[in-house]
């Protein structure tokens, strides 16, 4: 037998030999458990718990384990969609910031089995799991590190708490690949019954190195997140986007959970010390939570692949959260919307010209390391550059004029990320013509740009940490996405409807009911003076393609009002103008309505700008009949309004006003409080 062996050993020694020598890797690199969970680039969250039934973002901590009553729930609804729309893993809510838990912990009483729901018997993470195997899919769980139900929160005694907990669930539950940790710590809240404010050192407190250390021991496998990683970091942002430049690296010993400047750390840097790529986490609908007010504010087609794009095509993986409603199910807007977006990837990615290109190199490593290998489909194999040459470019031919928008690169990061400029040129004849550019790339990195044509194109790699390592490049053509349209009103009370090109039909309805395409055209601005809902669509007339509709719902326009006060700019909280605002120095805003109204709520739309300040956070509302005589009718608190700043809608008993004041109480940073735009409810 040992005979035969020999030769064939040597045979194979000597192809090894043939192989050109890999490179060296570029520290920081990714672990093993990194490596795994970067292919799986898309997976979903689950908010479902307390807040689901108290209709909160943020529940206060004391509210009732009878409360927490789904009538339909059903966890394999949850996975079915999941898998359907690709995704490769949920995480859910385990426990969130009000301390309610959603399996029957032995170290609490604030949980499921004290609960209406399978008579307090059920375990929503075993339903959860069990669903979860069921369609393949990967388990993670988020721990809420603030509790505002507990009384010892702020305690050592608390962390004790938070680690018996982590263990019931690291331990009972099977393959968990992910666990994640807010960074949204401490505050005021219940705290069994102290009703106190109660503030946290977010760097000590919870001495994180212990914690991670315990889920290393009860699940190796897991990735750790957290603004600081120590596996995957937040992207810094609510929005699902991540940046032009992302790095994969990070200053990760500079930056702890919850920490006040971590925007500076959200791209990652350059010279990063630790491998810690990020996540964009969004939700599909305004809220985390569910609220039937926010049914009709699912995201539209164009806002998830916008996401899409800025996130998974700019080297980040991708949470899209589930708002799950009342009855225990992922409500069938918010599924329409996830398989629209799962089509509309699968169609923009059909066919990879560069396939059956054929690649050239300007320069490559020798044997093991050539152009080929960049169409491959194969991840682990690369091309890339002798020791030195960090400026390369790689040509295709595609044997044909083909037509393009987008293109695909994936960096060999298990060596290191690498590039910091890169470029796509097209051959116009033998002239390179420059059709779009990038810095970093990563694990993957997606340019889109206008329909291009041409037979050869050219990337070219200008500049890096060390020499380009690259896996894959594609090259596809994305069909045209139609956009809904625009649906503007004046404070006057004119509405405008634009589409976001030209040559294209739009059809509205002001009824309530669905637009249709050749019913209602539109073709100039219009009157809308009284509270009334505006729908519409657009349609190519070339293809019959529609849009989704865009719809607002106005209440009555604000041609009338006034607002009192001596500054000139104070107009802009009213001039329904979602990117301007105004700073109020004493912290209200007063309005003359024109005329008395039924109130039956307010909307409050925070300031919209890049670089926010003075997010109302604790409000009152007043109302007057004289502009003298003031009584508060509604007070409280706009939950998760730093992390989510979006239009805040407060409904009231109906009262009669003709004045309004809108009182900062509390803003998130204690600056003069900011008013983006102020509407009243009145239908
Ligand atoms: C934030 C929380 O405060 C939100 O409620 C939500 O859970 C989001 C995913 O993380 O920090």
């Amino acid at each position: 037998m040992k005979k035969f062996i020999w030769p064939f050993l040597a045979l194979g020694l000597s192809f090894c030999a043939d192989k050109a020598t890999p490179p060296e890797p570029i520290l920081p690199i990714p672990s093993e458990r990194q490596i795994a969970w970067q292919e799986l680039q898309y997976y979903g969250f689950v908010h479902f718990n307390m807040n689901t039934f108290s209709d909160r973002e943020w529940g206060f901590g004391d509210e009732k384990p009878e409360q927490f009553n789904p009538t339909a729930l059903d966890a394999r609804q949850w996975a079915r969609i999941a898998k359907e729309a690709g995704m490769k893993g949920l995480i859910i809510t385990a426990k969130h910031h009000d301390g309610f838990v959603i399996w029957p912990s032995k170290y609490t009483e604030h949980s499921v089995k004290n609960s209406p729901w399978r008579d307090g018997k059920g375990d929503l993470i075993q339903e959860f799991v069990d669903a979860c195997r069921e369609y393949g899919l990967k388990v993670g769980i988020y721990y809420s590190p603030w509790d505002r139900n507990h009384p010892d929160y702020g305690k050592p005694e608390y962390i004790t708490y938070m680690r018996n907990q982590l263990t019931e669930l690291l331990t009972n539950y099977g393959e968990i690949y992910e666990v994640w940790f807010d960074g949204a710590n401490g505050g005021t809240g219940w705290y069994g019954g102290a009703n106190e404010e109660r503030k946290v050192d977010k760097f000590s407190y919870y001495d994180w190195p212990t914690t991670i250390e315990l889920v290393r021991t009860l699940q190796p496998g897991a990735m750790l997140f957290s603004d600081a990683g120590p596996d995957v970091r937040w992207v810094g942002n609510e929005h699902g986007f991540a940046y032009e430049t992302t790095w994969s690296n990070l200053m990760r010993d500079s930056v702890y959970a919850g920490m006040p400047d971590f925007d500076r750390w959200a791209t990652g840097q350059e010279n990063g010390t630790h491998w810690v790529p990020a996540e964009s986490d969004v939700s599909i609908r305004p809220g985390w939570y569910y609220h039937a007010y926010e049914d009709h504010k699912v995201k539209t087609l164009p806002e998830l692949m916008e996401i899409y794009y800025k996130s998974i095509g700019q080297n980040s993986s991708l949470l899209i959260n589930f708002p799950v409603d009342t009855r225990g199910l992922i409500h069938e807007k918010d599924e329409e919307a996830i398989l629209k977006m799962a089509a509309k990837v699968k169609e923009d990615f059909a066919l990879n010209l560069a396939k059956d290109a054929s690649f050239t190199a300007s320069t490559d490593r020798g044997k093991g390391y050539t152009a080929d290998l960049l169409h491959d489909g194969d991840f682990n194999t690369y091309w890339t550059t002798p020791d030195g040459q960090l400026q390369a470019s790689v040509e295709m031919d595609f044997g044909k004029t083909v037509s393009f928008n987008r293109l695909l690169i994936q960096e060999f990061v298990n060596l290191g990320q690498r590039v910091k400029a890169f470029s796509l040129e097209k051959e116009v004849n033998g002239n390179w013509e420059k059709i779009a550019e990038g810095t970093t790339i990563g694990y993957k990195r997606i340019l889109r740009f206008a329909d291009t044509e041409a037979q050869k194109i050219r990337i070219n790699f200008l500049d890096g940490k060390g020499i380009p390592v690259i896996s894959e490049i594609g090259v596809y053509s994305a069909p045209a996405l139609l956009y809904p349209p625009k649906i503007t009103r004046t404070p006057a009370g004119k509405v405008t409807i634009e589409a976001a090109e030209p040559d294209l039909e739009v059809y509205f309805t002001t009824d309530g009911l669905a637009p249709k395409a050749g019913q209602n055209p539109y073709s100039d601005a219009f009157d809308l003076l009284q509270p009334a809902t505006v729908q519409a669509i657009v349609v190519d007339p070339k293809t019959g393609k529609t849009s989704d509709p865009a719809r607002v719902d106005f209440d009555l326009a604000k041609g009338n009002w006034k607002v009192i006060s001596s500054e000139t700019l104070a107009i802009r909280s009213i001039d329904e103008r979602v990117n301007s605002y105004w700073t109020s120095k004493t912290n209200d805003l007063i309005i003359d309505l024109g005329q008395e109204v039924d109130l039956k709520g307010f909307t409050y739309l925070p300031m919209q700008a890049r670089y926010p300040s003075g997010y109302i956070a604790d409000f009152a509302l007043e109302v007057s009949g004289d502009g003298k005589n003031w009584k508060r009718v509604t007070q409280g608190e706009f939950s998760n309004i730093k992390n989510s700043p979006i239009e805040q809608i407060i409904k009231i008993d109906p009262t009669k006003a003709r004045f309004v004041r809108l009182k900062a109480l509390r803003t998130v940073d204690g600056n003069a409080a900011t008013f983006g735009e102020f509407g009243i409810i009145t239908r």
